[in-house]
């Protein structure tokens, strides 16, 4: 793949910020648009938009046409079974959401275990804690060491006839770490757990297949992966959809909404999947917008995507290491079990001081504790500064960063 070339498509590269020409290295947190996705969304607006499901004019039929195809290709690109199993929903955080409250509240009593790991985004922690507090379920928090990998003999010793779901992240958002999901889902499955995997920060980076990997839900954004905000994605087995209650109550999630004759009672029978999980009109636009985003990814290969990326994180962390002297990287030093994010501190200057002279130097890089405060608390660290890669970012750009932090540390 050739990043000059994809740089392109991408019209807000050619950006100067503060006289600088705009480096991005906050792929993390979200990416930049291709000029495909931006014109997938001005074509919808100008020439489709209609709602979906709801009318057989050909406005409608249209904006449902170009939206279903969207879960189809989605199902395509994550290797599920049913394009039922798709869900769509605003985020990652939504997902989780929907898997904790609507399997959660009927499927765990008190007695029951959830297990997550310590390397959570707090999507994946939160909303488990909200639920166990409802419902008295206990949470079980699986140990990671102090590299930042799991400690997968912890996580494999937690799991007990009491666990009923094991949440774990593919791809951790603070240290860039591949976890095994594949081991876990199947130690889940053996204790007759269900495993939930975030795939927020994996999706977009390298092929996911939900079915070799036997996971059971997988939630993922559009955002991170050249796709609009307020749009992403919950795959669940359809077996379990079926089983599960709605998330919210409302217009399309329904098959009937009937009175008795005496309208004292109401009986109301659910759609079903996906569009039971799928209250209200939805982000129609966004859904059709990450169709192209797919597409894009696609026709690069998922493959060369990760390779690009660890090819500039080895590159970048190599010259972090070699030519500054109060720049330390955290995270393994086997890197090739890491995805393109590199968390690092500047000895005696916050992690925001730190992003905040890059962006005086037009690089953009993200600062804080990425919603991931337990992984900061086994890096001993109140916060971290963190560049992330993408397709579009290039050996000169690491060069550009390298002298930028050569000067932040004579500050
Ligand atoms: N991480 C980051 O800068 P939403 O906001 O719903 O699209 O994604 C939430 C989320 C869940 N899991 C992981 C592993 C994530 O990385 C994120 C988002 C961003 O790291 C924003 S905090």
């Amino acid at each position: 793949m050739d990043p000059y070339r994809i740089r392109e498509d991408f019209p807000i590269l050619k950006r100067k910020i503060n006289g600088n020409p705009l480096i991005y290295f906050d792929n993390a947190a979200t990416t930049q648009k291709p000029r495909q996705v931006i014109e997938a969304i001005r074509d919808f607006y100008e020439n489709h938009n209609g709602n979906v499901h709801r009318a057989v004019h050909t406005l409608s039929l249209e904006a449902t046409e170009l939206y279903e195809k969207t879960r189809e290709n989605i199902a395509r690109f994550i290797n599920a079974k049913n394009s039922a199993e798709i869900i769509f929903v605003r985020g990652t955080t939504e997902a989780i959401n929907l898997v904790a409250y609507s399997w959660g509240m009927s499927n765990l009593e008190k007695g029951d275990e959830v297990l997550v790991s310590l390397m959570e985004h707090h999507s994946n922690i939160v909303p488990w804690d909200i639920v166990s507090k409802i419902k008295g379920f206990t949470v079980k928090y699986a140990k990671v060491h102090d590299d930042g990998t799991l400690d997968y003999a912890d996580f494999e010793s937690k799991f007990t006839s009491k666990t009923k779901i094991a949440c774990l992240s593919h791809v951790s958002n603070v240290s860039g770490v591949v976890n095994d999901i594949k081991r876990i889902a199947k130690v889940a499955h053996e204790h007759g757990a269900l495993m939930l995997v975030d795939g927020a920060q994996s999706v977009p980076h390298m092929k996911v297949d939900v079915r070799e990997a036997d996971i059971d839900f997988l939630a993922f954004s559009g955002h991170k992966m050249l796709g609009p905000t307020g749009i992403g994605v919950l795959y669940g087995k359809k077996d379990l959809l079926e089983k599960m209650n709605p998330f919210q109550g409302g217009g399309e999630m329904i098959k009937e909404v009937a009175f008795s004759q005496d309208k004292e009672r109401c009986y109301i029978s659910w759609n079903d999947p996906p569009w039971k999980f799928e209250a209200g009109t939805p982000n129609i636009c966004g859904g059709i917008a990450l169709n192209e985003a797919v597409k894009y990814l696609e026709q690069i290969g998922m493959d060369e995507v990760l390779k690009h990326e660890r090819m500039l994180t080895e590159y970048a962390v190599e010259k972090m290491q070699t030519c500054c002297n109060k720049v330390a990287v955290y995270g393994p030093s086997e890197l090739t079990s890491k995805c393109g994010i590199i968390p690092f501190t500047v000895d005696g200057l916050s992690s925001h001081d730190v992003a905040l002279f890059c962006d005086n130097y037009g690089i953009m890089i993200r600062s804080g504790f990425h919603c991931a405060q337990p992984l900061h608390q086994v890096f001993k660290l109140q916060s971290s500064a963190r560049a992330s890669f993408y397709i579009y970012n290039t050996r000169e750009e690491v060069d550009r960063f390298i002298e930028v932090l050569k000067e932040i540390e004579q500050l």
